[in-house]
C-alpha cells in the first residue's frame, strides 16, 4: 500500500488528474501550470525553505505545490501569527525565501520576499526529482514552553496520510468537494484543503472561518473539515444537501454535538485524533463503525496502546498515556525536544486516553500544559510573556478552563501592579501575538498559589476555572 518508488516529488503525485481541482475555478491542467510558473519564478535550489504565509486561497495552493516542484521545502506559517511568532518560525526554520499574500506582507520579516499576487500565472517546469524521503515540508507546532517546534515530514509523508487515513476512513472519490476551516498551515486543513483533494482527483474549495458557511453551499461541498466549535455554530445554520462526509479533529468533539450533527444532516460525524507530528490523524473509524465519544480505532497503517509512565502497555478500562507508531512519525528539526516526544519508535502524543475492549479510543485529559480552545493548541506560557509585557502586570499564570462553547478558553489570573481594565488586557495581547490567543475570561487576585518551592500551582488554578 505505501510502497512508493525512491524518486518522489509529491507535488507532481498530486497534479496527475484530469477535471476541476478549484471548485469553481481551475483545471488540474491550470492548477498545474500556475505552480509550474510558481517553481520557475522561485530561482531556488534544491532542499531551499521557502516561507509560505497566506490566507487558504487557490494562489496559496498553487504556491504550496510549486515550492516542491522546484525542489524547495515550505515552510507554512498560520494566517494570523504577528510578526513575532512569524520571525521565530523564521529563524528556527533558516527560511532562504518567502512567499506571502499581499495582505499579510507587513508581518513577514525576510529578505527575500515575494508577494504572491505578483508571481507569474503561466509557465513550464521540469519538477525537481526529489527522493521519496527527502524534505517536503518543515510543519510549526506551538510547544508548551511557547517556542514553536518545526515537524519534518517528507515527500512521501504527504501522500501516506492520503493513502492510509483519507483512502481507508473517508473513501474520496474524484466528484467530491472537500473544504474546512484549517489553514493549509495546520496540517488537519493541509491535508482537507490540499492533501486529500489532490490526490484523489477531487476538487478542493480553500476557505477560511468566516467564508466557511458560504463556501458550503456556494461550492457544493461534500467534504467538510472543522473542529467541535465550528460543528456546534453550524448547528444553527442552514446546510447544503451536498454534504456527506464531515471530520473533526484539533479537540475532542463531544458526544452531544455529534449526535445533534447526526440528527439535524443524517452524517455521523469523523472523530480523529492526530498531531502535526504525526502529519495527520492516526485514530479514527469511518463514520459507519463510529461510537459517539470516542476518536475510533487506530487508522489502517497506525499502531496505537495506552501505556503508563515505563511504557508497558495498559488494559483495556485503563487510563494512560497515547502511544501510537505509524509510517508518518515525528521528527523534530534539530529539537532536544524530540527523545522526550519518540520513545522506543512510539510517538508520546501528551494525551490521556484509555481504550475500551472493542479497541476504540476514549481521550481523557491532556498530559502537558497546552490549552486547546476552538481546535487551535494554544501555550499558556506565550500569553503569560504578552501579559507580562503591559507595565500594569505584576505577575500572571494562564490557563485552560472548560468552556461550553469552544471545548476549553484561555484564562489569565492577574495580580496587577496598577489599575487596569480587562479588556485593555486583552487588546493587549491580541496586538502581540496571534488574536486567537488572547485570554477570554481574566480575574485579578493579590497572589497567584504557589507550592513551598515557589512554582505556581496552576492546577490549584485549573481547579477554580
Ligand atoms: O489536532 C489534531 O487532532 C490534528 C489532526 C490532524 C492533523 C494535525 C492535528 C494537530
Amino acid at each position: 500500500l505505501l510502497d512508493y518508488p525512491p524518486r518522489l516529488n509529491a507535488a507532481e503525485e498530486l497534479l496527475k488528474h484530469e477535471g476541476t481541482a478549484i471548485a469553481n475555478g481551475w483545471s488540474y491542467a491550470e492548477l498545474a501550470e500556475r505552480a509550474d510558473a510558481i517553481a520557475g519564478a522561485l530561482h531556488i535550489e534544491p532542499g531551499a525553505r521557502v516561507l509560505l504565509h497566506s490566507p487558504n486561497t487557490p494562489e496559496a495552493i498553487a504556491a504550496w505545490l510549486g515550492i516542491l516542484l522546484a525542489g524547495g521545502i515550505v515552510v507554512a506559517t498560520m494566517p494570523l501569527l504577528r510578526a513575532r511568532e512569524i520571525d521565530k518560525v523564521v529563524a528556527k526554520a533558516r527560511v532562504d525565501k518567502a512567499v506571502v499574500a499581499r495582505e499579510l506582507a507587513a508581518e513577514v520579516n525576510v529578505k527575500e520576499r515575494l508577494i504572491l499576487e505578483d508571481l507569474p500565472t503561466q509557465g513550464w517546469f521540469d519538477a525537481c526529482d526529489t527522493a521519496a524521503d527527502d524534505v517536503a515540508i518543515i510543519a510549526f507546532t506551538s510547544g508548551t514552553t511557547g517556542e514553536p517546534k518545526g515537524c519534518v515530514h517528507f515527500h512521501r509523508d504527504l501522500l501516506a496520510c492520503c493513502d492510509t487515513f483519507a483512502a481507508r476512513v473517508l473513501d474520496p472519490q474524484p466528484s467530491d468537494v472537500f473544504s474546512g476551516s484549517p489553514p493549509i498551515a495546520f496540517t488537519f486543513g493541509l491535508g482537507a484543503s490540499l492533501l486529500f483533494p489532490l490526490r484523489f482527483g477531487a476538487a478542493t474549495a480553500p476557505t477560511s472561518p468566516p467564508q466557511l458557511l458560504e463556501t458550503l453551499h456556494t461550492q457544493r461541498v461534500t467534504t467538510l473539515f472543522t473542529a467541535p466549535t465550528a460543528y456546534r455554530a453550524l448547528l444553527r445554520e442552514p446546510l447544503p444537501d451536498s454534504l456527506h462526509t464531515c471530520v473533526s479533529a484539533g479537540e475532542p468533539l463531544p458526544a452531544g454535538v455529534s449526535d445533534a450533527w447526526l440528527e439535524k444532516t443524517g452524517i455521523r460525524i469523523v472523530d480523529g485524533i492526530g498531531s502535526t507530528e504525526m502529519l495527520h490523524i492516526f485514530i479514527a473509524s469511518p463514520a459507519s463503525e463510529a461510537k459517539a465519544g470516542s476518536c475510533g480505532r487506530p487508522v489502517p497503517g497506525y499502531e496505537a496502546r495506552i501505556v503508563d509512565d515505563a511504557m508497558r502497555t495498559l488494559p483495556p478500562g485503563e487510563v494512560g498515556r497515547l502511544a501510537v507508531r505509524g509510517p508518518t512519525g515525528c521528527r523534530y528539526l534539530d529539537d532536544p525536544r524530540q527523545t522526550a516526544y519518540v520513545r522506543d519508535g512510539w510517538n508520546l502524543t501528551g494525551d490521556a486516553f484509555s481504550m475500551d475492549a472493542d479497541g476504540y479510543f476514549w481521550f481523557q485529559a491532556r498530559t502537558d500544559d497546552m490549552i486547546i480552545s476552538a481546535g487551535y493548541n494554544i501555550s499558556g506560557f506565550e500569553v503569560e510573556a504578552a501579559l507580562l509585557e503591559h507595565p500594569s502586570v505584576k505577575e500572571c499564570a494562564v490557563v485552560g478552563v472548560p468552556d461550553e462553547q469552544r471545548g476549553h478558553v484561555v484564562k489569565a489570573w492577574v495580580v496587577p501592579a496598577a489599575p487596569v481594565e480587562v479588556g485593555a488586557l486583552q487588546d493587549f495581547v491580541k496586538a502581540r501575538i496571534a488574536p486567537y490567543k488572547y485570554p477570554r475570561r481574566v480575574e485579578f487576585l493579590d497572589a497567584l498559589p504557589r507550592t513551598p518551592t515557589g512554582k505556581v500551582q496552576r492546577n490549584v488554578l485549573r481547579e477554580r476555572g
